[in-house]
């Protein structure tokens, strides 16, 4: 089947929201799966309702009503990190050359960063929100510096001002990272909305790995960690920083669906629907 977002796949030429599908999970050291994730979500926003009730708007259907343009999917398998990273650059340097949103689906988060390099280069003074369960800022892990163990440590590489939600599991080397370098950045799952506004600039980029949030209502992901954020609160905190920031793209990674339960990549749908209609509508959140 060909891929599509809520029954609809515009031409690139006509599109104002680009997906770059990245079904890559090259260095994933636990469970598997998350090269399925971009073709799960794009399968479960078939049975997402059109209707934004917080927007007030068919979204998709008054504001685009072509739809989203699904790009070609990057080259997963067994490829290097880096090479990976280097075409998910170029892929959304595509979508952000042509004066579109681009939208990156993992995949694994080590890919986040290529999203980022072409973001930072259309819009130095970017700041990026991550939510995740992992800081993700080891400088190396296995032997890359591009694993997914890193993904965040190479965003704050390139992008000095950062936010990070909802995390609460990291290593020590981690730890003495975010005292260091990162103090007053860094969130568990009890945050205020304001705090983390103030910790980011006018312009934001949002990489989600979806085991941010609490694994009770997403399970589907690759390394599952209690106590995470929910689904109200990290609505909340896009809707704040949509509002009061101009996002100018963001990604979806780590989804990895469980066989026979739809929960997971709906719960990744819904979100990815909302924060797209948030972050090009936001006049429109009350
Ligand atoms: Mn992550």
């Amino acid at each position: 089947m060909e891929l599509q977002f809520l029954e609809r796949n515009a031409p690139f030429e006509k599109a104002r929201v680009c997906i770059l599908p990245v079904p890559y999970a090259g260095t994933v050291c636990f469970r598997g799966g998350a090269e399925n994730g971009p073709r799960a979500i794009m399968e479960g926003s078939l049975e997402v309702e059109e209707y934004d009730i917080d927007l007030g708007m068919e979204t998709i259907g008054e504001a685009f009503p072509q739809g989203f343009h699904v790009m070609k999917p990057v080259k997963g398998g067994k490829r290097k990190p880096e090479d990976v990273v280097a075409d998910v650059e170029a892929g959304v340097k595509k979508i952000l050359d042509a004066g579109k949103f681009p939208i990156t689906l993992g995949g694994e988060h080590s890919i986040s960063s290529g999203a980022v390099a072409a973001i930072v280069k259309k819009y130095p003074s970017v700041s990026v929100l991550q939510i995740d369960a992992h800081a993700d800022l080891r400088n190396e892990y296995q032997g890359s510096k591009y694993s997914h163990a890193c993904a965040m440590r190479r965003i704050r590489d390139l992008v000095p001002r950062c936010a990070q939600v909802g995390v609460r599991s990291m290593s020590i080397e981690c730890a003495d990272y975010i005292r260091k370098r990162a103090k007053g950045t860094v969130w568990g799952s009890e945050f205020r909305n304001e705090d983390v506004l103030a910790a980011l600039g006018d312009i934001v980029y949002i990489t989600i790995d979806i085991d941010g949030f609490d694994p009770s209502e997403v399970p589907g992901v690759g390394t599952p960690c209690p106590g995470g954020i929910s689904f109200r609160q990290g609505i909340s905190l896009l809707k704040e920083v949509c509002k009061k920031k101009k996002v100018v793209g963001f990604d979806l990674v780590e989804l990895a669906p469980i066989k026979g339960s739809v929960v997971s990549e709906l719960f990744a749908a819904n979100l990815m629907y909302k924060v797209a209609g948030y972050s090009l509508f936001p006049q429109k959140l009350k």
